[in-house]
């Protein structure tokens, strides 16, 4: 949700050429490095921040086998709840560690789904990378509209609030140099700062999405490139302060439409005492994906988001990369892990059009079926693919919006084993600018932690919740803290009992 944390776009170590790995690996050493980095250049920097944890680990004592040795060398299954919570009790198929994945066949395949009792349902593979499935009719109108209504009943709140700054002074304690940014920065490693190697490693500056026209602007309006070429060298790029860019981008003040998303939003809990019609949408969502109740059920509430005219949600990943110090919100109370690291895992979205949008409103999926993926590609002569507001026509799939249509895909492929693997990087997808009318989606997320083990811990822990019968405050107690660090990341201590689910 929140675009600062849980949407890194993390690929840049596919991306890096070896030498440069090797380059880089005596300088990156110690946690302060990657928090000053992280706090320097900002949000996407987390790019960088994962490059170095991956690099720092590949090179680490006696490990080579990666971020998620610890899941693939487990031989036996945790003991998850069997004998002691009968209600809960995890299915066999899970203790297998075996996830259903559907079969996309070919773009275009349309395969028969039983959703609901007497009727068949159509579902069309729209793209394979990353396996995206539309299925039309999955909510009968009324069936939207109530959900509508019930949001409205709730109050929607805005998605994305301005981020205080405020990290500066850390970068000051902790020092780093300018010389080490602009080397990481330095992608082509040409000594000097293209415009888009700035923008990759920082679209977002506290929730404010740069476009290369505002970069342009801020050099001009710091002197920061003196010699007019539009790349900084390294001798410019020392002299840029970093508070001084801050500074100059508060001062221009911002609009909405500048934030990396433009929406409101609300969380309808769907589990007992919920309506019917959210209760079954769920039972829809598990017939669907033929995932384990017990995962779907322990998910996410059902996130629904208004755009209204001029409202877009830049391109993003919903879940991060894992990386060896990351862990997953919804299991992170069991990790029992201290780590600056967290991510949504989201291993299925399944995204619901509550109406038929009059005007724009699509949903990109910029690099569907594209052959490769090469996240520096993003940006080329000022086209930047992630942007929803201008270039949404440039991208390789848009979905348009059909009331009660669904489109459902996985954002983490799989690890051979029956598991969840690494983030799809091809799952990257966008609310288009809504032109005309107002648009209104319904989300549900599947939340699987790629760590076999946290996940078991984290249904153990939800099953022993349920038997001591507490479960009326459980999801409340675990989703405040999950909505709390996306909505909220800087200021979880004010998150209002209002924001929570339990009303409806
Ligand atoms: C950076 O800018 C701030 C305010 O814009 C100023 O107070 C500070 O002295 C500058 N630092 C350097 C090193 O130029
Ligand atoms: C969790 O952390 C606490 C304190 O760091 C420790 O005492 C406890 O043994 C840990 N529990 C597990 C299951 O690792
Ligand atoms: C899409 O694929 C083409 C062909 O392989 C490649 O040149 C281009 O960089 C890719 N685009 C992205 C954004 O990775
Ligand atoms: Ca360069
Ligand atoms: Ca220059």
């Amino acid at each position: 949700m929140d675009p600062q944390r849980a949407e890194p776009l993390g690929s840049a170590e596919l991306s890096m050429p070896r030498d440069r790995l090797a380059l880089q690996k005596n300088s990156v050493c110690s946690r302060s490095y990657f928090l000053v980095v992280m706090v320097f250049v900002h949000v996407y920097i987390i790019n960088v921040i994962a490059l170095l944890l991956y690099v720092h680990y590949n090179n680490g004592p006696g490990d080579n086998s990666g971020p998620l040795s610890d899941v693939t060398s487990a031989a036996e299954p945790p003991e998850v709840g069997s004998h002691t919570h009968p209600p809960r009790a995890p299915e066999p198929s899970v203790v297998n560690r075996h996830l259903h994945r559907m079969e996309g066949i070919r773009v275009g395949h349309v395969q028969k789904v039983q959703l609901t009792p007497g009727r068949v349902h159509e579902m069309k593979t729209l793209s394979l990378k990353p396996l995206l499935f539309e299925i039309p009719g999955f909510l009968s109108e009324e069936e939207c509209r109530l959900i509508i209504h019930l949001a409205k009943l709730k109050g929607l709140q805005e998605s994305q609030v301005m981020i205080p700054e405020g990290g500066d002074e850390l970068a000051e304690q902790l020092q780093i140099s300018q010389e080490e940014i602009f080397h990481l920065l330095d992608h082509n490693r040409d000594g000097q700062l293209q415009l888009k190697e700035v923008l990759t490693h920082s679209r977002v500056r506290d929730g404010i999405w740069l476009t290369p026209e505002n970069i342009r602007e801020v050099y001009a309006g710091l002197k920061a490139d003196p010699d007019g070429d539009g790349l900084l060298s390294l001798e410019e790029f020392k002299k840029l302060n970093s508070s001084a860019f801050q500074h100059f981008m508060q001062q221009r003040g911002v609009e909405k439409s500048q934030l990396v998303r433009n929406s409101k939003h609300t969380w309808l809990y769907q589990g007992e005492g919920a309506h019917h019609v959210l209760r079954q949408l769920r039972q829809r969502v598990i017939r669907l994906t033929r995932l384990p109740s017990w995962i779907v059920e322990n998910s996410e509430p059902l996130q629904v988001v208004r755009y209204d005219r001029g409202g877009h949600y830049h391109a993003h990943h919903d879940s991060g990369p894992l990386y060896p110090e990351t862990v997953c919100y919804h299991t992170k109370l069991t990790a029992n892990a201290s780590t600056p690291f967290e991510t949504s895992c989201r291993y299925v979205t399944v995204l619901v059009y509550l109406n038929s949008v009059p005007g724009g409103g699509e949903t990109t999926f910029p690099v569907a079926d594209n052959r490769t993926y090469e996240e520096m590609s993003l940006i080329q002569n000022d086209v930047d693919l992630l942007d929803t507001r201008k270039h949404c026509d440039k991208g390789n799939l848009r979905v348009k919006p059909t009331q009660g249509t669904a489109i459902f895909w996985y954002n983490y492929l799989s690890d051979g084993k029956g598991w969840v693997g690494d983030l799809d990087e091809y799952s990257l997808h966008g609310g288009c600018v809504v032109t005309q009318g107002t648009k209104w989606i319904a989300n549900n997320w599947i939340n699987v932690d790629p760590d076999f083990h946290r996940q078991a811990q984290f249904q153990q822990l939800m099953a022993d919740l349920d038997s001591r019968e507490v479960h009326e405050n459980r999801d409340d107690e675990l989703y405040r803290d999950m909505q709390a660090e996306r909505d909220h990341p800087q200021k979880n201590k004010v998150y209002s009992d209002q924001d929570l689910h339990q009303d409806l």
